[in-house]
């Protein structure tokens, strides 16, 4: 009895049910009519796993006598193949094409992109399932756009989040050029930037990301966030393949609504098996929204998320629904079927009131468009995709997933909720190598310093030095009786050692860097560098260039003021000018513009061992001060005018022999060489002043040989002097000043005598030429003596011809032995012998110009 009750209760329940079911049915007598775009090929083939979902969702509203009880919802759709000009063609059929769509269901952005803008010409609400692209929350582009999709920006609080999480703190991009993947990318820089994370590397690529790849490699991208669609992925890994990016030194982050098995798929326009594509894609992280609803309880859509799965699965009767494009968005499809049947309800009801019907819409009116839109704008409901609402931007918030390709198999990492900044981390993370690299090549910073072998040769040679100084200065004072050394200013020369000291000082602490003295002693050793050097530069040079100019100045004062003195003290003035420059420069240097230890860095070299991802980065210290070019110019402006001058008074006073100043010519050697070192030494520095050996090995060098020199240069010659004489106090000077100057001596004595032979060649000439004169003149003399003797007149012309024979000496004083009178000119010959030397004087008196007169 109690079996037969029940079971005409069941019968009653089923008729009633299939009663109210027929009834409402029967009341769905008025259309409605919605558009469909879908991609079911290309980039993102989502209409395979949407299109089934969104028929899915219109049979389930169909069904529901609360939702639009009068309508049947239709649904007019094509493929866009998520090609923009293929979905806007068919966005138009859709508009021209009749019953009149009041609502167009869109998915992939780039066609969405094309679509709302569009649309809002004809008024035309659009809802997109499947476009993530950011710029799609534009409103004032995008006035009557919705979605069910979550924009592509929530993955990036999620990345970010993962970033900080590993300590990331460098990271590189490269996108497909597609609207929605730059502005993933520039609110992803955005959201990095205010993270304190660095984006060292964006590449992007429109179809062959062969280049974009190579530059990631090139600029040691290590943390690679990639953004494009699913064909793209195929080629950026392949590439990524070939280049190697990938392995222990990699982590890639990259979208996570591809089918899982999207890297299996046969794809003719690479060259990458699978199984390299695996390789290459091991350990990478993808990051997702959450959209199936978690709860196992019901949704508004009276069944469960996974009920849904099971029903949509049955409905495409595939194997392997990992394969089918678009099964990850097909309950977002679903919902948005909902939502906008629950939107056009609410306008259906609210048009009742104001006496329109929703089949009133037309393309130019906005009335209706304005009521769908206000809507959706408060559609509220729990879909199979969790709870569905849209923001003022149309946008749907969600959690996102994180998960991690390993061994071929993607496993859930994490979750993360941006309105609760909730990480929620699972610990199943696997790293090639073991933990999680780092982004970016280590770096190890050494510190380039001069090779301990050159620095020790030149301390020695230095050291070397400055015992020769010392030894110079007791030298000095041991000596300080003895002529040579009082007539050399000794204690000039003292000073000039001095000099030489400190400069030959410097070369420690040139030398000096952070291997012995610690980073905040740094400046010191500069300051110390740059007074120890110049004082000794002004000592060492100066006290030769006021002996210079000393003896330039006795020199030309003996000329011009009747050898005046010139005193000693005026040579302390001119050594007191020159370090009082120096001072004032040095102060205010150090005053105005304190010098500091600054770093010139290299470019990275490898490390010998590249085992542990190391690359050296070499550094070099360097003394410097804001304006160090300034001051550098100041410095070497007044050491250059010194060195200009001293080499000018050297030369003016390069025979000079003073036996005031006895070493003069020795200190202009000297001059001359710290000139030539100094010039040549000071551009070079400047020049190779990154390598340190090399720069600090010129400095060395040329202060060593400074030094060296001019410490020979002055008290060699004394030594020497001193070492030959001990005793000989009177024959010193002589000596000393001989010494310089015999060759010049012994030059001048060679050409006297060539002048000297050239001379008697022309007397010898002139004898042999006066000798035929007056053989002549005797001759006509006799002949005129015997015309006259002959005529009778008395000769009044005494001829004397009594001569002795050139080579001896006349016994009476020179006479006059003939002297022949013309109207023109005179000749007079004085012919005598003066010590065995012939001297002939002819002179010739013109008796116009008289008296200028000529003698050879
Ligand atoms: N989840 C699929 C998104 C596709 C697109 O934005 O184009």
């Amino acid at each position: 009895m109690r079996l037969v009750l029940c079971l005409v209760n069941v019968i009653l329940v089923l008729l009633i049910f299939s009663l109210s079911t027929r009834h409402a049915e029967g009341l769905k007598d008025r259309n409605i009519t919605i558009g469909g775009i879908f991609p079911m090929s290309g980039s993102w083939a989502g209409g395979q796993g949407c299109l089934p979902a969104v028929q899915m969702a219109l049979e389930d509203v169909n069904l529901r006598d609360d939702i639009l009880p009068e309508y049947h919802l239709n649904m007019d759709f094509d493929d866009s193949q998520c090609m923009p000009g293929l979905g806007t063609k068919v966005l138009y059929e859709l508009l021209y094409n009749q019953p009149k769509k009041v609502i167009v269901l869109t998915g992939c952005s780039i066609v969405s992109t094309f679509v709302a803008q569009a649309a809002k010409m004809w008024h035309l609400i659009v809802l997109a399932y499947g476009s993530s692209s950011p710029a799609l929350s534009n409103r004032d582009r995008f006035p009557t756009f919705f979605r069910t999709h979550p924009s592509a920006t929530l993955h990036n609080p999620t990345r970010v989040k993962i970033f900080q999480l590993f300590k990331w703190k460098r990271i590189a991009t490269i996108q497909e050029t597609q609207e929605v993947f730059t502005s993933t990318v520039e609110d992803l820089e955005e959201r990095v930037k205010a993270a304190g994370i660095e984006v060292a590397v964006r590449q992007n690529f429109l179809t062959d990301p062969t280049n974009a790849v190579r530059n990631l490699k090139r600029q040691d991208a290590r943390i690679i966030v990639g953004v494009f669609y699913e064909d793209m992925a195929r080629r950026v890994f392949c590439q990524a393949y070939k280049e190697k990016l990938y392995g222990k030194k990699y982590v890639w982050f990259i979208i996570g609504w591809y089918p899982n098995n999207w890297y299996k798929v046969d794809d003719p326009s690479i060259n990458c098996t699978s199984d390299q594509l695996k390789e290459a894609l091991e350990g990478h992280i993808t990051t997702e929204a959450v959209i199936l609803h978690q709860e196992k309880t019901k949704t508004d859509t009276n069944m469960t998320s996974q009920q849904f799965k099971a029903r949509l699965d049955e409905r495409l009767n595939v194997s392997d629904t990992s394969q089918v494009g678009g099964y990850p968005e097909a309950p977002l499809a679903y919902d948005a079927v909902w939502a906008l049947a629950i939107a056009l309800n609410k306008t259906s009801e609210r048009l009742r009131d104001r006496g329109l019907n929703i089949e009133d819409f037309n393309y130019s009116n906005s009335e209706i468009t304005d009521e769908i839109y206000s809507a959706m704008n408060s559609t509220k409901f729990v879909g199979v995709s969790g709870n569905v609402a849209f923001s003022s931007q149309g946008d749907r918030i969600a959690w996102t997933k994180i998960e991690q390709l390993i061994n071929g198999t993607y496993y859930t990492l994490g979750y993360y909720d941006q309105n609760s900044d909730n990480l929620t981390w699972l610990h199943k993370e696997r790293w090639t190598g073991g933990h999680p690299p780092p982004d970016r090549t280590k770096q190890m910073p050494v510190l380039r310093v001069v090779s301990l072998g050159l620095f020790l040769s030149m301390c020695g040679l230095s050291t070397f030095g400055i015992f020769a100084g010392v030894a110079c200065l007791i030298f000095n004072i041991i000596n300080s009786k003895r002529r040579c050394i009082i007539h050399s200013h000794p204690r000039m020369n003292s000073i000039v050692v001095i000099g030489c000291i400190l400069c030959l000082i410097c070369v420690f602490l040139l030398g000096l860097d952070s291997r012995f003295v610690s980073e905040d002693t740094y400046p010191l050793i500069c300051q110390l560098r740059a007074w120890i050097l110049s004082f000794g530069f002004s000592l060492g040079y100066g006290g030769m260039f006021s002996k210079i100019w000393t003896v330039h100045r006795l020199t030309t004062s003996s000329r011009q003021k009747n050898k005046k003195e010139v005193k000693n003290c005026e040579m302390y003035i001119v050594l007191t000018a020159i370090i009082l420059i120096d001072l004032i420069i040095l102060t205010t240097w150090q005053a105005i513009d304190p010098m500091y230890r600054s770093l010139e860095m290299f470019d990275l070299e490898p490390a010998p061992s590249t085992e542990h991802d190391i690359m050296y980065k070499p550094y070099l210290e360097h003394c410097d001060s804001n304006n160090i070019s300034i001051w550098l110019g100041v410095v070497f402006g007044h050491k250059g005018i010194l060195l200009l001058f001293g080499i000018f008074l050297s030369y003016e006073t390069r025979s000079v022999k003073l036996k005031q100043v006895n070493d003069s010519r020795f200190v202009g050697m000297s001059i001359y060489n710290v000139v030539v070192l100094c010039v040549i030494t000071v551009p070079i520095v400047l020049i190779i002043k990154s390598q340190q050996d090399a720069s600090f090995a010129f400095v060395a060098l040329a202060i060593i040989l400074c030094s060296f020199l001019s410490l020979g240069l002055i008290f060699g010659p004394k030594v020497i002097e001193i070492l030959r004489n001990p005793k000989r106090n009177q024959h010193e000077i002589r000596s000393l000043t001989e010494s310089v100057v015999g060759k010049e001596e012994e030059e001048r004595h060679q050409k006297l005598l060539t002048e000297n032979g050239q001379l008697q060649a022309q007397i010898a000439e002139m004898e042999e030429k006066v000798r035929t004169l007056n053989r002549q003149l005797k001759e006509k003399m006799q002949e005129r003596i015997r015309l006259t003797t002959s005529k009778g007149i008395t000769s009044n012309l005494t001829v004397e011809t009594n001569r002795k024979s050139s080579k001896t000496k006349p016994s009476y004083s020179p006479t006059q032995v003939l002297e022949m009178r013309t109207p023109e000119c005179m000749i007079s010959s004085d012919y005598y012998s003066d010590s065995g030397i012939h001297t002939c004087s002819t002179v010739i008196r013109s008796t116009k110009n008289s008296p200028s007169e000529n003698e050879v």
